[in-house]
C-alpha cells in the first residue's frame, strides 16, 4: 500500500484551513488538518518544500515509523509547525488505514469505550445578561456543558465574545485587531458573572470559562478561590503555558478544576503538569500535538496521574481534526470533554463528515476512516486570505497575552 500522490490544499471557507490528502497506488486516500491559525502558511510549506518529498513511495500502513521518521529525521523537533505538519500526515495515513479495512477509525483505537462523547459549546454575551441568554439557548439546544464568556465593563473587547451574531472568528485579514486588557477589572467581574449564572440555571450545568493565557499565577490562585462556590467543570488556561511551575502556585491555592494544552505540540509540554498532578483537563490537539499517534502517548501518560483529556475544538481547527479527534474521544479511557464549535455552512459544504451532535453528545459515525471528505472543487472557490489573530495590551499599551 504505497503512498502514490499527495497534495496540500489551502482554501478558506469562512476562514483558512490547510488539509493534506494522501493517495495510495490503490486508490485509498486520507485525509489531515494541518492548520495553525494565523501561520498557515508555515506549515503548507513545511509540508510542500520539505515532507511531502519524502512520502512518495513510503507503505502506508507504516504509521508509527513514518511519524518517527518525520519526528528525528528532521533533527529540528517539536514546535507548532513541525508537530502540525507531522499531526497532518499522521491522520492522513490512520484514515488510510482503517479505510483500507473498512471500518471506522475508533476501531483500529481499541474500540468504543463510551457510547458517544460528551462536548461543550461556546456561550458569549456583551453583558452578564446577553451571556446568560446565550447559555440558555445552548440548554435549549441539548447541550449539557457550556463556556461562558462575557463582556467586561470598561473594555471595549474580550476574548470569546463575537462583536457580530453568528459563529465567532478572532483572526482577521492583513492585520491583527489590538484589544485593550485590565486583569484587574476582569479579576472584579468574572465571579459575578458566574454567581449570576449558577443562580440562573442551578448546579446540574457543566460550565466552563477560558481565562485565555491572562493572568498571573497568584492572580489565578485568586480567580480560582473566587469561583469555588460555582463549582466550574473546569478554568482553562488561567496563566501562559510555557512555565508549569506557575500551574503549583495555583493549584496551592484553590480546588477549581485546571485545563491547558491547547498550545502544546508534544508530550514534552504536558509532562511536569501531568507528573505533579498540577492540572485536570488535558487540551493537546490532535492536529497541534503530532497526530493521532501522539496524542494517544500523551493521554496514556496523563491517565496515570487521573488527568482527563479535554481536546481543543475550536473553528480554526478543520472538521477534518474534528472527525479525528472524535475517534480518538470515543475510544480512549480518560477521555473528559470534546470543545465543539460548530463551523461556518461554507466549510461543511467543502468539508462533507459522518460525525453527527445530538443532545449534547457527539459520535464520529460508523463510515470507513475518519468519515470526513474534501470537495476540492468547493474548496478552490475559497481562496487563502493572510488573516492575523490579535494583539492584546494592557490599558498603559504594554502588550499582553491574546
Ligand atoms: C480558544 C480558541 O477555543 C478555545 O479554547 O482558546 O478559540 C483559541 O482562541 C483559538 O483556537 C486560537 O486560534
Ligand atoms: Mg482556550
Amino acid at each position: 500500500m504505497k503512498i502514490a500522490d499527495a497534495k496540500v490544499i489551502v482554501c478558506s471557507p469562512g476562514r483558512n484551513f490547510v488539509t493534506l490528502k494522501l493517495t495510495t497506488a490503490d486508490g485509498i486516500s486520507g485525509l489531515g488538518d494541518a492548520t495553525l491559525n494565523g501561520r498557515e502558511l508555515a506549515v503548507a510549506s513545511y509540508l510542500n518544500d520539505h515532507v511531502l518529498p519524502l512520502l512518495a513511495g513510503r507503505d502506508a500502513r507504516r504509521i508509527e515509523d513514518t511519524w518517527q521518521y518525520l519526528y528525528k529525521g528532521a533533527y529540528w523537533r517539536r514546535g507548532p509547525v513541525t508537530m502540525t505538519a507531522i499531526a497532518a500526515v499522521d491522520m492522513a495515513l490512520w484514515d488510510i488505514r482503517a479505510k483500507s479495512l473498512g471500518v471506522p477509525l475508533y476501531e483500529l483505537l481499541g474500540g468504543a469505550s463510551r457510547e458517544a462523547v460528551l462536548v461543550y459549546g461556546h456561550a458569549g454575551g456583551a453583558t452578564i445578561d446577553d451571556t446568560v441568554a446565550a447559555v440558555s439557548r445552548f440548554l435549549q439546544q441539548g447541550y449539557q456543558a457550556v463556556r461562558a464568556q462575557s463582556g467586561i465593563p470598561g473594555l471595549d473587547a474580550t476574548y470569546g465574545v463575537g462583536k457580530a451574531k453568528g459563529v465567532y472568528e478572532p483572526a482577521t485579514k492583513d492585520a491583527p485587531q489590538e484589544t485593550a486588557w485590565s486583569s484587574a477589572m476582569y479579576l472584579n467581574f468574572v465571579p459575578e458573572l458566574f454567581a449570576r449564572l449558577r443562580k440562573e440555571f442551578g448546579p446540574g450545568v457543566h460550565l466552563l470559562h477560558d481565562v485565555h493565557h491572562r493572568l498571573t499565577p497568584i492572580e489565578a490562585a485568586r480567580l480560582g478561590q473566587a469561583l469555588e462556590p460555582y463549582h466550574l467543570f473546569w478554568l482553562e488556561d488561567p496563566v501562559p503555558a510555557e512555565l508549569p511551575d506557575g500551574f503549583r502556585l495555583i493549584r496551592q491555592h484553590t480546588t477549581t478544576p485546571l485545563a491547558v494544552g491547547e498550545v502544546f505540540n508534544s508530550i514534552y509540554d504536558c509532562q511536569q503538569l501531568l507528573r505533579e498532578q498540577l492540572i485536570d483537563y488535558l487540551r493537546a490537539t490532535v492536529v497541534h500535538a503530532g497526530g493521532i499517534s501522539h496524542l494517544r502517548k500523551i493521554a496514556h501518560l496523563a491517565e496515570l496521574f487521573h488527568v482527563r483529556t479535554g481536546c481543543h475544538g475550536a473553528t480554526d481547527l478543520s472538521p477534518v481534526s474534528l472527525a479525528a479527534a472524535l475517534h480518538f474521544d470515543l475510544s480512549i479511557h480518560n477521555f473528559g470533554i470534546q470543545e465543539y464549535m460548530p463551523h461556518a455552512a461554507a466549510t461543511d459544504e467543502v468539508f462533507p463528515h459522518a460525525y453527527r451532535f445530538r443532545e449534547g453528545m457527539m459520535h464520529p459515525g460508523d463510515a470507513p476512516g475518519l468519515g470526513v471528505e474534501i470537495d476540492e472543487a468547493k474548496a478552490a472557490a475559497f481562496p487563502y486570505q493572510r488573516a492575523y489573530l490579535p494583539v492584546n495590551r494592557l490599558l498603559d499599551g504594554t502588550l499582553h497575552s491574546w
